[in-house]
């Protein structure tokens, strides 16, 4: 026994903090600030939270932004975006795209880790730390808790090695609080609530979850605080010596210079990939996207949409995103209500189409109601009619090496180009992949892409280009202007395969 030490009942007292447990615990911090930072890029791209799937302005619980929507010209979703400092976003600025990446890649790791953790906790009998096993748990952790509130310290035979409210609170950490983000952020993928529309149900919708999973932030920022806030309280030395070398009759001063330097490289090693990750996005971009990717595609073309809203579900107040075309082209084509508008369909294709909106109208029709996703994180609900993409395949015929479809708008990206994305050949016979030309049974709205939008499910709604213009089918897209698969691809380092 370790002179004037509280007394534990189990072997382990004498064992201390084994070097697993000491490592998870310092990959778990360095991996939590990325999410922690991440997200907070990935919510001021749409600072609102909402209680309902149905994110109109002015009816958020709470917003983190001062913008409000103006009165005399469209705004679309993307003037919403807010820029953060680096200093506390993953990686600063409005790069959302990145911040995903971030946030995915972290979230892996994180997982991986906290796996590895509690595997190793229930082999080694470590949990026996952290799972109370008699409720005189409750009783004692509100006795440590008036100490504490009343500012005073537990005595030093409270702590086995926890004090009673400390092991409470890391258990609820690792075991509700963890997984609660794991489960509110499954629900935020539209390729999952496209595939089972019942999940999200269950934390009241879509924007729920996210609302939910924020809040979950603010309880792991406030656990952060508390926890560290204690560890310096309590005994900097002996905890410093816990963490870093397993016992607290170390080198105490030794323990706190290594636990301080050891947060100040995790701090640097943040600063530097955000800063890489400003200075070179799209590198960046490629390099996180490696072992993420995977798991986009199984989602992508692992599910299809099933979605069945009912009418009354139709959300009153549907969100834009993107600018009209202001092409004289396109207007004259709008101010004639489209009567020679004609939709082309070629590259590799054996019989390449040129279709008018009536001989659309007269191809099978698919009826549906929806819930769009867009990726800065607002949804609506609307029905859409219009021609099941597989239609237009099985009449153009694709040679064997096409395998994506490009989708050409009227309209310009941000850099001024014509917008353009693309879909893989094989999302096209998903029975909800549709060419919509109607939107709540009437003719699609201008702002939503008349004449002809897509709408892919499965997908976020950046791949769901308006004012369709032609379709291209190609082998590869990497010729295709910067090559990375589509206008937000290519300018915003979102991901071509969008399912999350
Ligand atoms: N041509 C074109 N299509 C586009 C966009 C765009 O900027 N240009 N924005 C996309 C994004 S990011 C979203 S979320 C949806 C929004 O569709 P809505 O404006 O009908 O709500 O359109 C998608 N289609
Ligand atoms: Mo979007």
């Amino acid at each position: 026994m370790h002179g004037g030490l509280p007394a534990f009942p189990l072997v382990l007292a004498d064992l201390g903090f084994p070097g697993w447990l000491r490592a998870t615990h310092w990959i778990n911090v360095f991996f939590i600030g990325y999410l922690l930072r991440s997200g907070v890029q990935i919510l001021a791209s749409y600072p609102r939270l909402y209680w309902n799937d149905n994110t109109k302005p002015g009816t958020e619980w709470i917003k983190f932004t001062k913008k409000d929507p103006p009165t005399d010209k469209l705004w679309t979703t993307l003037d919403q975006e807010e820029d953060v400092s680096p200093v506390l976003a993953q990686p600063g600025k409005s790069h959302l795209g990145l911040g995903r990446h971030w946030h995915f890649l972290a979230a892996l790791f994180w997982i991986l880790n906290g796996l590895v953790y509690v595997v190793l906790l229930f082999a080694s009998g470590e949990w026996r730390r952290l799972i109370p096993t008699s409720w005189s748990i409750v009783p004692d952790a509100i006795r440590t808790f008036v100490t504490y509130a009343t500012f005073h310290l537990p005595p030093a035979s409270a702590f086995n090695p926890y004090d009673p409210l400390q092991q409470l609170t890391y258990a609820a950490v690792v075991f509700i609080l963890a997984p609660f983000l794991i489960v509110t952020a499954a629900a935020q993928s539209p390729a999952l609530e496209a595939q089972f529309p019942w999940y999200p149900k269950l934390f009241g919708g879509r924007q729920r979850a996210r609302s939910l999973h924020f809040l979950g932030l603010l309880a792991f920022i406030a656990f952060t605080i508390l926890h560290t806030a204690l560890v310096l309280i309590t005994g900097p030395g002996r905890n410093f010596g816990d963490i870093i070398f397993g016992q607290h009759d170390h080198d105490q001063g030794l323990a706190v210079a290594l636990g301080i330097g050891l947060i100040a490289v995790i701090l640097a090693v943040y600063a530097l990939t955000s800063w890489t990750s400003l200075r070179w996005p799209r590198p960046l971009h490629n390099l996180l996207a490696l072992p993420i990717r995977p798991f986009l595609k199984g989602l992508t073309y692992g599910s299809r949409s099933r979605q069945e809203y009912a009418p009354a579900e139709i959300s009153p107040f549907f969100l834009v995103n993107g600018a009209p075309p202001e092409s004289a082209e396109y207007l004259n084509l709008l101010w004639r209500d489209f009567d020679s508008y004609r939709l082309e369909v070629d590259g590799l294709v054996e019989r390449p189409l040129c279709l008018s909106l009536d001989e659309l109208h007269a191809m099978p029709q698919q009826n549906q109601i929806t819930k769009h996703n867009c990726i800065q994180g607002w949804t609506g609900i609307a029905e859409w009619c219009g021609v099941p993409l597989g239609e237009i395949v099985r009449r153009c015929r694709p040679r064997a090496n096409a395998r994506y479809m490009i989708f050409w708008s009227y309209s310009h990206d941000t850099a001024g180009k014509p917008y353009y994305e693309s879909i893989d050949i094989r999302l096209a016979d998903h029975p909800q992949t549709i060419l919509a030309y109607e939107m709540n049974r009437h003719p699609l709205p201008m702002p939503h892409g008349a004449p002809l939008r897509l709408r892919v499910e499965t997908q976020l709604g950046f791949k769901m280009v308006k004012w369709i213009r032609r379709i291209e089918f190609v082998e590869s897209y990497t010729s295709i202007r910067d090559g990375q698969g589509g206008s937000r691809e290519d300018e915003k380092q979102y991901e071509q395969s969008a399912g999350i």
